[in-house]
């Protein structure tokens, strides 16, 4: 099986209009898919518990004429041990390291957002301070795509960030777990595991029912009646953010062994047909390489068919004039993944504003930071980059700010207050304001 990937010259005449039409990313709206989850997410709100047995009996397949009860479709905190004692013990060991390494990355992250006070000369104190959320819904997709991995990076930064109920929940299509994301969540900090998924699961969570206590946000990937469902209860809770298919920018000076490169394209592209693999390099020559790796390889791939269609349709490899040039489009590109894989890889690291990660150095292969180098692997797609930033701590938390005017203070900033609230035409402000100034002076008739 040989793979159509299209190369592309940045000198070519049309290559701007070619590169974005290669980016662009419509997440689909189906109207059919808006409908559903609207009706779905109404009979949750309106009829709790017995409406989430319903849909979950019915989407999930539960055998033996599906759960008479919710209470069947939460997990014991015995079973999810059970589930991390019985998993092989290379498994084991693996997920507690890369759980470990998730955790010590992210107590930085706290470490770097415990808010501030300050004090005016007057004695006014001002400040912010940082609180976590107190519960939240981690959604965990069944299937394909259900990733312990994505358990560890979701709940880990919760559990960090002191948030003190982590409810996961995750479908099981025919009654049948997975027992490396059950072994996940019992190292992650999760405090609640339930069996239920779907629009359904989200409604639970975003609304309550008689069994399941209303979160504040709700994180973690789905397919799209979840991606659908999220957008509805967003402003009911918070959400994370949509993730797209995912994405790798390897930009290239031509010094690396040419299979390491096609592999890490291969990486982001085994994960969805949808998914986007692009190249940048100065080289041609490099180029035909890497294209003649890529050929070499595929055949070895047990995901070749996702592969081929995820190249063919949205990869590219593209030789670009020099290495500041493939920064520059790096930057406009702002890709989820970026590896920068050539000699000094900071000088080029410097020039790029806009990546969800970057792995620099040709050792830093993204895989790695998709398990266990410690930063977060839920990073924004489809280029919101460019104002949006990995998953993290700062998600699970919020700000309050902290105001302690002092009589002093109150002087002076209620004659400032006073005079934009006469101007906004808001007496009980001004007033307000003025009440406290000292003497109070006579009301105004
Ligand atoms: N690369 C994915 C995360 C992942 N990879 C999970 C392997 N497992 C996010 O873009
Ligand atoms: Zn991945």
């Amino acid at each position: 099986m040989a793979v159509q990937i299209r190369k592309l010259d940045s000198t070519a005449p049309d290559f701007a209009t070619t590169l974005s039409a290669l980016l662009a990313f419509e997440a689909e709206t189906d109207d059919a898919i808006e409908l559903a989850v609207a009706g779905i997410l109404r009979d949750v709100k309106a009829r709790g518990d017995a409406a989430v047995l319903e849909y979950t009996n019915k989407f999930d397949r539960i055998p033996n004429g599906g759960a008479t009860s919710m209470a069947q479709f939460d997990v014991q905190q015995a079973e999810l041990e059970a589930a991390l004692a019985a998993l092989p013990d290379d498994q084991r060991a693996a997920l507690q390291v890369a759980a470990d390494r998730v955790r010590v990355y992210h107590e930085r992250q706290k470490e770097s957002s415990t808010g501030f006070t300050f004090t005016e000369p007057d004695g006014t104190v001002l400040g912010q301070r940082v609180t976590p959320l107190d519960r939240v819904g981690i959604y965990v997709p069944g299937g394909k795509a259900a990733y312990p991995s994505s358990v560890l990076m979701n709940a880990i930064p919760a559990h960090v960030a002191g948030v003190k109920e982590i409810i996961m929940v995750v479908p099981t299509p025919d009654g049948v777990k997975n027992q490396m994301v059950l072994a996940a969540a019992a190292i992650a900090g999760v405090t609640r595991v339930i069996t239920i998924g779907g629009a359904q699961a989200v409604g639970a969570l975003a609304y309550g029912t008689e069994t399941i206590q209303a979160v504040d946000k709700i994180v973690g990937p789905g397919n799209a009646y979840v991606a659908a469902a999220k957008r509805r209860v967003f402003g009911t809770v918070g959400i994370d953010m949509i993730a797209g298919p995912s994405e790798i920018l390897v930009l290239c000076d031509g010094t690396t062994d040419p299979d390491w490169i096609a592999m890490d394209l291969f990486s982001q592209a085994e994960h969805d047909e949808l998914a986007q693999a692009i190249l940048l390099c100065p080289d041609a020559d490099y180029i035909a390489k890497v294209e003649a790796s890529i050929q070499k390889l595929l055949p070895t791939m047990p995901r070749a068919a996702t592969i081929t269609t995820s190249l063919g349709d949205r990869g590219a490899l593209i030789k670009v004039r020099s290495m500041d040039e493939a920064c520059e489009i790096a930057s406009s590109i702002a890709a989820e993944h970026l590896e920068i894989s050539a000699e000094d890889p900071q000088q080029w690291a410097d020039k790029i504003r806009h990546a969800g990660a970057m792995f620099l150095g040709r050792y830093s292969s993204e895989s790695l930071g998709d398990y266990c180098c410690g930063p977060n692997h839920v990073l924004p797609t489809s280029r919101t980059a460019r104002f949006s930033s990995p998953l993290g701590v700062y998600d699970f938390q919020k700000r309050s700010s902290i105001i302690q005017v002092s009589e002093a203070g109150a002087q002076t900033l209620g004659k400032v207050a006073a005079t934009l609230a006469y101007g906004e035409g808001l007496q009980a402000h001004a007033r307000s304001a003025e009440l406290r100034l000292n003497p109070v002076p006579p009301q105004a008739s």
